[in-house]
């Protein structure tokens, strides 16, 4: 495989050549380090069916699917489709995904250390994903910020961005709210922790799921402190100008992976309606997601 490193300030690096039926383990090794290390790899000229793609990620770490099925690849349950075509008019995975800040499952107990998306269909401009460095967003916070982010927990729900599912027409929305808190209760994290491979300390906050900031005694935070943090990071920045947000475009053929600790991320689509379908795939690795 063949590096190529940025000359700017940018996260990530670019790899060619890149195999994954014939790279050695030492190979897949180092894809990891430069994801850890570089934040965003993407990968260029990969071909791959479903199978194929899910091999792939298998090779990486260990693919966990979607916890709903709507966004399921028929073919393989491990593959979230982001799509807005209906094949013969039936809608296959679901439109217009994760266009908010958000870090993937930082509503569950156990979120992905990789995120990897491979786009199958992209619209003629305007089609890519902003991402946060959130390391660098904790090293800049004001000394008051940073003590309380060091001694702070805070609560992440899916509940604002739940998309309704066909079968939930006609349902009460009292009774979907109820099954949400069921099936997905709030998740409590660290506000800060430090990255398992990296040592970097880590802003765990984001605009689309985090909803309330504990003290260490679990009495809840003024929810102006919340604001404050999410305005440091960037993330109410609707311009998205913020110094720390980098846009990064898909080219066909490019599997991007990321490290879903360190960056949170926000979907960015075309504002007219051309087709758009990507297939992501979701990791664990074999560190604990954050050590306390
Ligand atoms: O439809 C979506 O935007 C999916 C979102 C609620 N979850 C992304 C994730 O994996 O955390
Ligand atoms: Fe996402």
């Amino acid at each position: 495989m063949k590096v190529q490193y940025q000359d700017n300030q940018r996260m990530g690096v670019v790899v060619y050549d890149f195999n994954y039926k014939t790279a050695s383990d030492g190979d897949i090794e180092d894809l990891k380090q430069l994801i850890y290390e570089y934040k965003i790899v993407v990968i260029k000229e990969q071909d791959l069916s479903p199978d194929e793609y899910c091999d792939f990620g298998y090779r990486l770490g260990e693919v966990e699917k979607y916890y709903q099925p709507m966004y399921h690849h028929p073919e393989r349950e491990e593959i979230f489709v982001s799509s807005n075509v209906s094949e013969n008019g039936q809608q296959v995975g679901v439109p217009k995904t994760g266009k908010f800040w958000h870090a993937d499952y930082a509503f569950m107990p156990r979120p992905f250390a990789f995120s990897m998306v491979y786009p199958q269909i992209l619209p003629s401009k305007e089609r890519g994903t902003y991402f946060i460095n959130m390391s660098k967003v904790y090293q800049s916070l004001p000394d008051d910020l940073k003590a309380i982010a060091n001694q702070s927990s805070c609560y992440h729900s899916v509940r604002r961005f739940f998309k309704i599912r066909p079968g939930d027409v006609y349902r009460p929305i009292s009774e979907i709210l109820d099954e949400i808190e069921r099936v997905t209760p709030p998740a409590k994290h660290p506000t800060a922790f430090i990255h398992p491979v990296t040592g970097e300390t880590i802003l765990y906050i984001t605009e689309g799921f985090t909803y309330r900031i504990d003290d260490l005694e679990g009495k809840p935070q003024d929810i102006n402190v919340l604001q404050r943090f999410l305005t440091h990071s960037g993330q109410l920045d609707k311009s998205f100008k913020y110094p720390l947000i980098e846009h990064h475009e898909f080219e066909l053929g490019d599997v991007r992976i990321w490290d879903n600790r360190s960056l949170v991320h926000c979907a960015h689509y075309a504002a007219n309606s051309e087709p758009a379908i990507t297939f992501r795939l979701t990791l664990h690795d074999s560190y604990p997601f954050y050590q306390l």
